[in-house]
C-alpha cells in the first residue's frame, strides 16, 4: 500500500491525510506538537470540525502520526502542509516552512515524490526551498520528483472540501507534473491543472485570497460612505446579485480574520517590494479591512450616545468571536481586536460564542443578554438565527449594533431597540 507523510496536521493537513487514508494510503503524519499527535492518534481531532472528526475516527487504523522525523524516509509522497504566517511588521515568516523542508532533505531518499501546499510569495520554491533540498545531495526532477501545489480549503464548508475543490500545481520537471497529477488524481475528484512553472501556481493562491482582500475591502468602504449616504447596504448587494454576470457580492463585517485572508497579501506586497514594485492597492485594502474593528467601535460609541450611556459605565455584550461563521477559529479574529479596545475603555464585557467556549465568559445568551445595555453581535454564526429580537428587547437590551447585518433594521426598531449596523439606513 502506498505511503504518504505529511508534515503539519492543521487545517490543511489533517483533511488531506484522512482523505489520504479514505483513499486506500497508509498515512504517517507528522507534527512538531505533541498534543497534537497524541490526539490524533486516538482518533480525536484536535479541530472541532464534525465532518473531520467523523472521518478521523473511521479511518485512523491507517494514520499514524509521530513527532520523529526519520518516518519521513518510510513515504513514497511526502506534502508539506505548515503554517507561513507574517511578524509583526507584517514580513512573511517562512521559519516553519524552511524546518519542514530541511527535516525532508535530511530524510529525503530516491523517487520520493515532494509535494509543497504551503502559501508561499512567487520565488519561494526556486530560491528557498529547492536550495535546502539540495542539501540532500540528490538532484530534484532526476532522483526525486518536487512540485508546488497550494492548498484550498475553506474552513466550514460542506460542499468544497479536499476531495472536491479543484488544484493547481507545477513541477520541476515534465515527470515530476505527472507524478504529481497522479497523485492528486488519486485523491481529489476535481480537475488538477498543471502550470507552467512554480512561480505561476504560488502566483495562483495568493492571487485568489488579494482577490478577496481587496473586494471585502471594497465593501467595507462602501458601508461606511452608505451610512453616510444613508443607503442601505445590504438592500443594495441584494439588489447587485441580481446580475446574473460581472458582480460577485462580499460583505461588510467587523474586519478579516483567519489565517490566509489577512496574511497572504503581505507575501505579495514584500516580494514584489523586493523587486521595485509597490501595491499600493493591496496596502490600502489591508488598511481598510484593518480599520473595521474600530469602525465597530464608532458605532458602538454612536449607539451609547443616544441611550446616554459612555462606554467606561455600559456594560457591553459581545456576541461571537470566531473569524467567521460556523468556525471555532479565532486566528486575527477582528473581534478580539474590538474586545481589547473594549478593555482600554473600560467597559464591562460580556463575551459568549458557542463554539469558542474558551473565550467566553458567560454560559449562554440568556446571561449574555442579562443586565446588559448593548449587545454587539460580530460572528454571525447561524445558531443565531434562534435569537429574536423580542428576547434581546426583552432582557434589557437597549442597543443593538449589529457588525454583520444579521438582524433587519425595521424589525429590531418595532421591538424597540436602538440599532445600529454596518452599512444599513441610518435615517
Ligand atoms: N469576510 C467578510 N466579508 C466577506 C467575506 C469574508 O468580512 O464578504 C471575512 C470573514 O468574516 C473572515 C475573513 O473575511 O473573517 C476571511 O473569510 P473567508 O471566507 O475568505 O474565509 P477563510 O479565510 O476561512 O477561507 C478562505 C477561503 N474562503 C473562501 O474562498 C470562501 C479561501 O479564500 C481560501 O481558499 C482559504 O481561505 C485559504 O486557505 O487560503
Amino acid at each position: 500500500m502506498k505511503k504518504v507523510c505529511i508534515i503539519g496536521l492543521g487545517y490543511v493537513g489533517l483533511p488531506l491525510a484522512c482523505r489520504c487514508a479514505e483513499k486506500g494510503f497508509e498515512v504517517i503524519g507528522f507534527d512538531v506538537d505533541k498534543k497534537k499527535i497524541s490526539l490524533i492518534n486516538s482518533g480525536i481531532s484536535p479541530i472541532n470540525d464534525p465532518f473531520l472528526k467523523k472521518k478521523l475516527k473511521k479511518f485512523k487504523s491507517r494514520i499514524k502520526s509521530s513527532n520523529n522525523a526519520s518516518v519521513i524516509s518510510e513515504a513514497d509522497t511526502i506534502i508539506v502542509c505548515v503554517p507561513t504566517p507574517i511578524d509583526n511588521n507584517n514580513i512573511p515568516d517562512l521559519r516553519e516552512l524552511k524546518s519542514a523542508v530541511k527535516l525532508v532533505s535530511m530524510n529525503l531518499r530516491k523517487e520520493q515524490l515532494i509535494l509543497i501546499e504551503s502559501t508561499v510569495y512567487p520565488g519561494t520554491m526556486e530560491e528557498v526551498i529547492e536550495p535546502i533540498l539540495f542539501l540532500a545531495g540528490i538532484v530534484a526532477g532526476k532522483d526525486y520528483y518536487l512540485a508546488y501545489c497550494p492548498e484550498r480549503i475553506d474552513p466550514g464548508n460542506k460542499k468544497w472540501t479536499v476531495s472536491t475543490i479543484p488544484r493547481v500545481l507545477a513541477g520541476k520537471t515534465d515527470n515530476c507534473v505527472k507524478k504529481a497529477v497522479n497523485f492528486y488524481s488519486s485523491i481529489i475528484d476535481a480537475k488538477i491543472i498543471p502550470l507552467k512553472s512554480f512561480k505561476e501556481a504560488e502566483a495562483v493562491k495568493i492571487t485568489e485570497n488579494c482577490f478577496r482582500d481587496i473586494n471585502i475591502a471594497f465593501i467595507n468602504e462602501l458601508a461606511k460612505s452608505f451610512d453616510k449616504l444613508g443607503i442601505d447596504i445590504a438592500e443594495v448587494i441584494k439588489g447587485a446579485s441580481s446580475k446574473p454576470f460581472g458582480f460577485m457580492p462580499f460583505f461588510p463585517g467587523p474586519g478579516v480574520g483567519g489565517h490566509c485572508i489577512s496574511i497572504d497579501p503581505y507575501y505579495l506586497i514584500d516580494r514584489a517590494n523586493s523587486k521595485g514594485f509597490d501595491h499600493r492597492f493591496l496596502k490600502l485594502a489591508r488598511e481598510i479591512n484593518d480599520s473595521m474593528p474600530y469602525y465597530i467601535l464608532d458605532l458602538i460609541e454612536e449607539g451609547l450616545k443616544r441611550t446616554g450611556k459612555t462606554f467606561s459605565d455600559a456594560s457591553i455584550g459581545i456576541l461571537g468571536v470566531a473569524y467567521k461563521k460556523d468556525v471555532d477559529d479565532i486566528r486575527n479574529s477582528p473581534a478580539l481586536k474590538v474586545i481589547e479596545e473594549l478593555n482600554k475603555k473600560k467597559s464591562k464585557i460580556k463575551i459568549f460564542d458557542p463554539l469558542v467556549k474558551k473565550l467566553s465568559n458567560v454560559k449562554d445568551v440568556p446571561a449574555l443578554l442579562s443586565e446588559t445595555d448593548c449587545l454587539v453581535l460580530l460572528t454571525d454564526h447561524s445558531q443565531f438565527k434562534k435569537i429574536s429580537l423580542n428576547k434581546i428587547k426583552s432582557s434589557g437590551v437597549k442597543l443593538l449594533v449589529d457588525g454583520r447585518n444579521f438582524w433587519n433594521k425595521k424589525e429590531a426598531e418595532e421591538e424597540g431597540l436602538i440599532y445600529i449596523s454596518i452599512g444599513g439606513r441610518k435615517t
